[in-house]
C-alpha cells in the first residue's frame, strides 16, 4: 500500500456531504399533518432512551432549515443526505398523501438547490408510521408494498430536483436493534423470526423501490445503505476464526449477499438453525422471485462506515492467545477509533461484491465538545477522526475502489436513538436550550478540505 505522503486530490467529481436523518434533527412532530412515528412511541416507553428525551423538537430542523441550509453553504458541501420521514408523506401508512407533508421538504430541496447544495434523499430512516407497526410493522410482508407506494409518491413529487435516492438505511440496525436488543423502535427483543422477516421485508421494500425510482427519476441515482463492520479474528485459532466467520455472516454478508444477487449466506442460516434461534432451514417470509427483486440492479452501494470488531470466541476452552486486541482509542460511543478499517471494507466490496460505486454514506465519531469560554469548539478529537477516515478513502481509491463520495455524520448534534441528546456526533455543536448553533473547529476543518480537494 502507497503512503500518502504529499496531498492526494479526490476526483473533481468527488462529492463531499454532511448526512442527517429526519426523526433525529426535525422536531416538529405533531404539526401539518405528520403522524406519530415508531420512534415517538419508543421514546415514550419509561427507560427506552437513556436521558428520558424524545424527538418532539430535536433541533427544530423543520423550521429552522434555513439556517441549517446556510451553515452548509458556508461550509461548501457539494451534497445533503436527509431523509424523508414516511409519517409527514402518508399519514396513515398507505394511503392518502399529506401535501403539507411533501411541501415541506420540497421548499427544502429548493433552498438546497438555490445553495449549489445537491439533495441526496434517504427514503426510510427508521421513522415507520406507528399506523403500520400496529398491522406488523416489518414483519408484514405488506409494509414492503406500502414503502413502495410512499416511494412512489415522493419519488413523484421530488425526483424532478433529487437525482440521488438511498432507499433504506442500515437494514441490520432496523433488524437486530430493533428485534433482538430491543433498543430501538420497536423495541421488541430477542425474536429471530421477528427479525429476520423484517430484515427480509426491508430488503423487499428495497428491490421493490429502484425501479420506482428508475421510472420516476430516469437521469438519477439509487441504491441501498448497509452499516458494515469489517472483522478480525483476535487469534487464528479455528474457534476464533469461526466465530469471525460468523459475526461476518451475521453483520455483512447477510445483507450484502442478497442486494449482489447471491441470496441468503447458506453457512449464516445453519448457524441460525444450530443455535436453535429458528427451526429450520426454511425461511418462511421468503416468496418466488423476491431474491430476485432484491437483487435489483443499483447505480451505487452506500457504506456507513463506524469502526471495526475483533472476535473472540469468548467460550472456547484453551483458546490461543490473542494477537489482535482493540486499541483503548475510542469515541463516546466505545467505538474503537480505526480508520484502516474503512479502508479495508471498500478494498473488500470492490474485490468480493464489484459494485458499479459505492458512496460512503455515513462516517462519524461523537464526542461531548461543548463551546469555550471564546464560544469555540475545539473539537480537535473530531478532525482526528476525520483525517484518518479521508485519508483511508484516499488509500481506496488509489487500490481501484468506485468511491464517488463521502457524507460527513453529522451536520448537526442530534437524537442519537436509545442514547438521547447525550452523545454529539456533530460538525455543529446545538444547544439545546437555545437552539443555537455553532459550527465547531472540525467544521472548519473540513470546509478547507472541501476547498483543496484533497487530503
Ligand atoms: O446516528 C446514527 C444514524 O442514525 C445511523 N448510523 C449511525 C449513526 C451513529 O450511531
Amino acid at each position: 500500500m502507497k503512503g500518502l505522503a504529499q496531498m492526494f486530490k479526490f476526483p473533481d467529481n468527488f462529492v463531499w456531504g454532511v448526512a442527517t436523518s429526519s426523526f433525529q434533527i426535525e422536531g416538529a412532530v405533531d404539526v401539518d399533518g405528520r403522524s406519530e412515528s415508531i420512534w415517538d412511541r419508543l421514546c415514550k416507553r419509561p427507560g427506552a432512551i437513556a436521558d428520558n428525551t424524545n424527538g418532539d423538537v430535536a433541533c427544530d430542523h423543520y423550521n429552522r432549515w434555513p439556517e441549517d441550509v446556510k451553515i452548509m453553504s458556508d461550509m461548501g458541501v457539494g451534497a445533503y443526505r436527509f431523509s424523508v420521514a414516511w409519517p409527514r408523506i402518508i399519514p396513515t401508512g398507505r394511503g392518502a398523501t399529506n401535501q403539507k407533508g411533501i411541501d415541506f421538504y420540497s421548499r427544502l430541496v429548493d433552498g438546497l438547490l438555490e445553495a449549489g447544495i445537491d439533495p441526496c434523499v434517504t427514503l426510510y430512516h427508521w421513522d415507520l408510521p406507528q399506523i403500520l407497526e400496529d398491522q406488523g410493522g416489518w414483519t408484514n410482508r405488506d409494509t414492503a408494498y406500502a414503502f413502495a407506494d410512499y416511494t412512489e409518491t415522493i419519488s413523484r413529487a421530488l425526483g424532478d430536483r433529487v437525482k440521488t435516492w438511498v432507499t433504506i438505511n442500515e437494514p441490520w440496525c432496523i433488524s437486530v436493534l430493533g428485534y433482538i436488543n430491543g433498543e430501538h423502535a420497536p423495541g421488541i427483543k430477542n425474536d429471530w423470526p421477528k427479525a429476520l422477516s423484517a430484515a427480509h421485508h426491508v430488503m423487499l421494500g428495497h428491490g421493490l423501490a429502484v425501479p420506482i425510482i428508475r421510472d420516476n427519476v430516469p437521469d438519477g441515482e439509487v441504491g441501498i445503505t448497509v452499516n458494515l463492520v469489517p472483522n478480525e479474528p483476535a487469534s487464528q485459532s479455528g474457534a476464533d476464526r469461526d466465530a469471525c466467520r460468523h459475526f461476518d455472516g451475521f453483520f455483512n454478508r447477510w445483507y450484502l449477499d442478497p442486494v449482489f444477487g447471491r441470496g441468503y449466506p447458506a453457512d449464516r442460516v445453519a448457524d441460525l438453525v444450530k443455535a436453535g434461534e429458528i427451526p429450520s432451514s426454511d425461511l418462511p417470509f421468503l416468496h418466488k422471485g423476491d431474491l430476485e427483486t432484491i437483487a435489483a440492479d443499483s447505480d451505487f452501494l452506500g457504506i456507513n462506515y463506524y469502526s471495526r470488531a475483533v472476535i473472540r470466541d469468548e467460550k472456547a476452552e484453551n483458546n490461543d492467545p490473542p494477537d489482535v486486541v482493540s486499541t483503548k482509542n475510542e469515541t463516546d460511543m466505545g467505538w474503537e477509533v480505526w480508520p484502516l478499517g474503512l479502508e479495508q471494507i471498500l478494498v473488500r466490496l470492490k474485490d468480493d461484491y464489484n459494485p458499479k460505486a459505492i458512496q460512503v454514506t455515513e462516517n462519524g465519531c461523537a464526542y461531548a465538545t461543548a463551546p469555550n469560554a471564546d464560544g469555540i469548539v475545539e473539537d480537535t478529537e473530531r478532525i482526528a477522526y476525520f483525517d484518518g477516515h479521508i485519508r483511508a478513502c484516499a488509500k481506496a481509491i488509489e487500490q481501484g475502489v468506485p468511491l464517488t463520495a463521502y457524507y460527513a455524520w453529522s451536520l448537526l448534534d442530534n437524537f442519537e436513538w436509545a442514547f438521547g441528546y447525550e452523545k454529539r456526533f456533530g460538525l455543529v455543536y446545538v444547544d439545546y436550550d437555545t437552539l443555537d448553533r455553532t459550527p465547531k473547529q472540525s467544521a472548519h476543518w473540513y470546509r478547507d478540505l472541501i476547498q483543496k480537494g484533497g487530503i
